[in-house]
């Protein structure tokens, strides 16, 4: 064979992966479960490199030179695993197959584990920034062995999205499952970065009183400024932006019922098993779930909300400066909780993750993409082993100096009952962090009292219960 890459499962994603591929000088073999597909894919864009079309499975792996590298971009789950035993079976020692689809990491350490065993590299991969990004460079977070990486990396430079320093946005994040987790929790972080914007919006549009042309023009001067990010770029567009038909606002058209398709969901699962706080992701889950139950929402409707009213002109503008404030630090939590759920993630399952090369490699290409990215980056370098992002000597100082106006935004929303779970949680997480003494002994003590489940003391060595149906005395247990 001489096509260097070949990709399988030629629907959105997967033509415009081949067509990079294509695009930056490589041969491409395509196929796809239905051959009309293929056919299409090089009839329409045949003109822009080298693609070699493959009916069959046999004749896609013979297009391939060795060892063979391969991509698969089909519907995540069962579909995966059938492309899988259809291909393994004509591949041999050595090859590569890259797994480009949202999977679960569980489930790419089982195929990592069960091809390695048959002497082929499994490549779970992450690869974020939508269609556009799968055509125009993408972030791409690929785990599996150092050895396939090898191999694959130079490819996967030229065809991902550039950082602003030149830097290609990809590298590797670890073996087995670790670039599928990675990317696991980018979208996490998506969710969480789009459920603040969100309630930076119903705040400027409650209680500033700002029409959606107005926050449009807010969003777009934020983007100027620290808050630098693809996700308010498209705000203020979306924002800006009037239905043709009704001539009115396109957002107050839209149907307020925020859909998922998972990877938000499965963040928080596993958040809640390694036992790593990510309650603005699970806020941004939840939010979007509470605004779909439309019957609950109904029959809630005339439950009493506060009397506040829209603030005046004068004090409009100042409260747009404070939620900015207040995104920005809700912001940096929910980063903050992100990398520590993959670092909490590398450690579980060894995969020695950089946080300071994740940064890196989400500066451009993928939807979380901003200038914000570039400081954590910073951060990790400046100290690889730092235990969490607020304790970086920078966000700490900006946090701080946030707080006052934070704290006023979530007494706004409260006032005026805008709800605000992910400022609100963000908040409490960074008050929890600072607690000097948080009510946790109180729980300790009364799991301690109906359970028995014993608790330490601050000032000695080892575990206590209390005979709390007896004398009262306390006992030592271990
Ligand atoms: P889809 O997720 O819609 O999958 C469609 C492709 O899967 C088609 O090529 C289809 O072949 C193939 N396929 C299916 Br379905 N079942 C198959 C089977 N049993 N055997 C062989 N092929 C099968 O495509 P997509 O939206 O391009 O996404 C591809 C992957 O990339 C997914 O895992 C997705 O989660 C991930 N992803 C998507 C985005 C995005 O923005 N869309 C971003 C990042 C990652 P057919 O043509 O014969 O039906």
């Amino acid at each position: 064979g001489t096509a260097q890459i070949g990709v399988t499962g030629l629907a959105v994603m997967g033509r415009n992966l081949a067509r990079n591929f294509a695009r930056n000088g490589f041969t491409v073999a395509v196929h796809n479960r239905t051959a009309a597909k293929t056919r299409a894919l090089v009839e329409e864009f045949g003109s822009e490199g080298t693609f070699v079309p493959a009916e069959s499975a046999e004749e896609f792996v013979a297009a391939l030179e060795r060892p063979r590298r391969l991509v698969i971009m089909v519907k995540a789950g069962d579909p995966t695993d059938a492309v899988i035993q259809e291909f393994a079976p004509l591949l041999e020692e050595g090859d590569v197959i890259i797994d480009g689809g949202n999977a679960h990491f569980a489930d790419t350490r089982r195929r990592e584990k069960e091809l390695r065993e048959r002497g082929i590299h499994f490549v779970g991969t992450g690869i974020s920034g939508g269609e556009e990004g799968a055509l125009h460079g993408p972030s791409i977070m690929p785990g599996g062995s150092a050895e396939s990486y090898a191999s694959l990396g130079p490819m996967f430079e030229k065809i991902a999205a550039k950082a602003p320093d030149g830097t290609p946005c990809v590298t590797h994040v670890g073996p087995d499952g670790a670039g599928h987790f990675v990317k696991m929790v980018h979208n996490g972080i998506e969710y969480a970065d789009m459920q603040l914007i969100a309630e930076a919006y119903h705040l400027l549009r409650a209680v500033a009183g700002y029409s959606p042309a107005q926050i449009a023009e807010t969003f777009r001067t934020w983007n100027t400024g620290r808050l630098d990010s693809y996700l308010i770029e498209i705000t203020a567009e979306v924002l800006a932006h009037t239905d043709a038909a009704t001539a009115k606002p396109f957002v107050d058209v839209v149907a307020d019922q925020a859909e998922q398709k998972g990877t938000g969901r499965w963040t928080v699962q596993i958040a809640l098993d390694l036992g790593v706080p990510v309650s603005g992701i699970a806020e941004a889950v939840f939010a979007r779930s509470l605004s779909g139950h439309a019957p609950l929402r109904e029959a809630s409707r005339s439950l009493p909300g506060p009397a506040a009213r829209p603030l005046g002109e004068d004090d409009a503008g100042r409260f747009a400066d404070q939620v900015e404030q207040a995104l920005y630090a809700s912001k940096i939590v929910s980063y903050t909780q992100g990398f520590h759920q993959i670092q909490a993630g590398g450690d579980a399952y060894d995969w020695g993750i950089d946080l300071g090369s994740v940064a890196a490699i989400w500066r451009a290409g993928c939807i979380i993409r901003a200038a914000f990215l570039d400081r954590i980056r910073e951060a990790y370098d400046a100290q690889h082993d730092l235990p969490s992002l607020l304790s970086d000597k920078q966000f700490a100082e900006e946090i701080g100096a946030a707080q006052d106006d934070w704290r006023e935004v979530i007494s706004a929303a409260a006032r005026h009952g805008v709800p605000t779970p992910g400022f609100s949680a963000a908040l409490a997480y960074y008050d929890a962090l600072r607690a000097e003494r948080l009510p946790a002994a109180l729980t300790q003590a009364q799991r301690d009292f109906f359970g028995a489940h014993t608790y330490r003391r601050t000032d000695r060595e080892g575990s206590f219960h209390t005979l709390w149906g007896g004398d009262r005395s306390e006992v030592r247990t271990d």
